[in-house]
C-alpha cells in the first residue's frame, strides 16, 4: 500500500479545522440484553463521563465537545458541569432528549394517542433546551424509540399527524440561534413500524418546521444494503443535514467502533462530504459519535474513532478530484473507479503521525494513551459509588 508521510497543505488546514463530537453515554458501561460487563474505573457521574471524554481530546486534539443524554446526565447545576468541562479542555454539545425509559411513553411519546402524555415529552424536550442554555449547548438532539409492533395496533397517519403538532410545539421553543436535529431509524424498539424510519420522514417533518430543523444520520440506522453515501449528498443538496452519529454496524444497530467493520464505507461517506465542503466548521454539520464500548476500554475506544474517522476524512481529501472528474466527462468507469480507489488504499497513517507532531499532539494517540496510566490511576481513585451505564 503506498504510504503518504505528510498531509498537503490544504488537507492540513482541512484536518485541523475538523472537529468530533464524542457521547458521554460512550465512557458509561454498556452491554447488550444478555450482559453487561464493568470496567474498573467507569465513571459514576457525569463529571467522571466529562474527564474521560478529556482524555480523547486531550490526546487527538480533534474531540472538543461532549454530548450529554437528558436525564441520563443528570447535575444539580449544569452551569457548573459546563465550567469543569471548559477547566478539562472541551465544551458541552448536543443535548439528547430521552423518552424511551419512562413507563408512560411504553406506546409513544411525541405521538402518544394521550394528550396528557404527549404533553409530558413535549415538556420534556422543553426541559432539554433549558439544560442547553445553562451549559451553552445551541442543538437539541431528538431520537424518537415510537412505533408500533403489530399491525393494526396504532393508526399510522394519526401519529404521524401527531408528531407534526408535538415537533412543531418543540421547535417553536427554540431561539434563533438555536437548532433541532431528528434522527431517524428503521427499526427497533419497534418491530412493525418506527415513526422516524427514515431520512424521507425526517426530511418531511424538518421541512415542515422550519430552517432550524435538520436531519441527523445514524450510520447504524439503515437495512443492510443501503447506500448511506447518496443519502448523504441528497440531504446536503437540501441544505439539511445537522449532524451525523458515527458508529459501525454489522447486523442491527451495533453501535461498533466507526470504520470497524466498513472502513471504505466511511470513506465514500466522507468523500460525498468533502465534494460539498460540508467539512468545514461553517458547514455546521456536526460529525458525533454514538457508539458502546461492550468489551474495550472505553476511553481506547473512542481514541480509535476519533483517529479512524481522521484517516477516512484524509483519503476522502485526497482523491484527485480533477482527474476524476474529468475521468467521469469521458465516462470512463474504471478509470474514475480507480482514482477513488487509489486514494482510499493509500496509508494515511505516517503522514497524520507528523501532522499531529506538528501540533504538539502525540504522533500515536492511541498508544500514547495507553502509556499514560489515566486508566490505571482513575480504577485506584474510583472506589466506591455506582459506575454509570448505558442508561443509568
Ligand atoms: C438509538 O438507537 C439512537 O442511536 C440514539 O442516538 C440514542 O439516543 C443513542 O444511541 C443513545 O441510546
Ligand atoms: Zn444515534
Ligand atoms: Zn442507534
Amino acid at each position: 500500500m503506498p504510504q503518504l508521510t505528510a498531509l498537503p497543505d490544504p488537507i492540513a488546514r482541512d484536518l485541523a479545522d475538523f472537529s468530533i463530537e464524542v457521547p458521554s453515554w460512550g465512557y458509561g458501561n454498556s452491554g447488550t440484553r444478555f450482559k453487561v460487563f464493568t470496567t474498573p474505573g467507569t465513571p459514576r457521574d457525569p463529571y467522571e463521563k466529562i474527564a474521560d471524554a478529556a482524555q480523547t481530546h486531550a490526546f487527538t486534539g480533534s474531540a472538543p465537545r461532549v454530548s450529554l443524554h437528558y436525564p441520563w446526565d443528570r447535575v444539580e447545576d449544569f452551569g457548573t458541569l459546563a465550567d469543569y468541562a471548559r477547566e478539562q479542555g472541551v465544551e458541552i454539545g448536543m443535548i439528547n432528549s430521552n423518552t424511551f425509559q419512562d413507563d408512560t411513553y411504553k406506546f409513544g411519546s411525541l405521538t402518544h394517542g394521550d394528550k396528557a402524555v404527549r404533553r409530558q415529552a413535549i415538556d420534556h424536550h422543553l426541559e432539554c433546551i433549558d439544560v442547553m442554555r445553562a451549559t451553552g449547548s445551541k442543538e437539541l438532539k431528538i431520537w424518537l424509540a415510537d412505533g408500533t409492533n403489530y399491525a393494526g395496533q396504532d393508526s399510522i397517519r394519526e401519529r404521524q399527524d401527531r408528531l407534526a403538532e408535538s415537533l412543531s410545539e418543540v421547535y417553536g421553543g427554540l431561539a434563533d440561534d438555536e437548532r433541532l436535529v431528528l434522527e431517524y431509524k428503521f427499526f427497533e424498539p419497534a418491530f412493525y413500524h418506527t415513526d422516524v424510519p427514515d431520512w424521507g420522514t425526517s426530511l418531511l417533518h424538518c421541512l415542515a418546521l422550519g430552517e432550524k430543523a435538520m436531519v441527523v444520520l445514524d450510520t447504524g440506522h439503515h437495512a443492510p444494503g443501503t447506500n448511506i453515501e447518496f443519502i448523504v449528498a441528497q440531504l446536503l443538496r437540501q441544505q439539511r443535514l445537522g449532524a451525523f452519529d458515527f458508529n459501525s454496524r454489522n447486523y442491527a444497530d451495533d453501535d461498533l467502533i466507526v470504520g470497524a467493520a466498513d472502513p471504505f464505507q466511511l470513506v465514500r461517506i466522507l468523500f460525498e462530504i468533502v465534494q460539498q465542503d460540508a467539512h468545514r466548521p461553517e458547514s455546521g454539520v456536526n460529525f458525533m459519535l454514538d457508539q458502546c464500548h461492550n468489551l474495550e476500554s472505553k476511553i481506547q475506544g473512542q481514541i480509535r474513532s476519533v483517529m479512524n474517522v481522521q484517516e477516512a476524512l484524509a483519503k476522502a481529501l485526497l482523491v484527485d478530484r480533477e482527474a476524476l472528474a474529468d475521468a467521469q466527462r469521458r465516462n470512463d468507469v474504471l478509470e474514475a473507479n480507480g482514482i477513488l480507489m487509489d486514494a482510499f488504499w493509500t496509508d494515511v497513517r505516517p503522514a497524520l503521525a507528523t501532522f499531529r507532531e506538528e501540533r504538539g499532539l502525540p504522533a500515536d494517540p492511541f498508544a500514547a494513551f495507553r502509556a499514560s496510566g489515566y486508566e490505571e490511576k482513575v480504577a485506584a481513585e474510583r472506589v466506591g459509588g455506582d459506575q454509570m451505564g448505558w442508561g443509568a
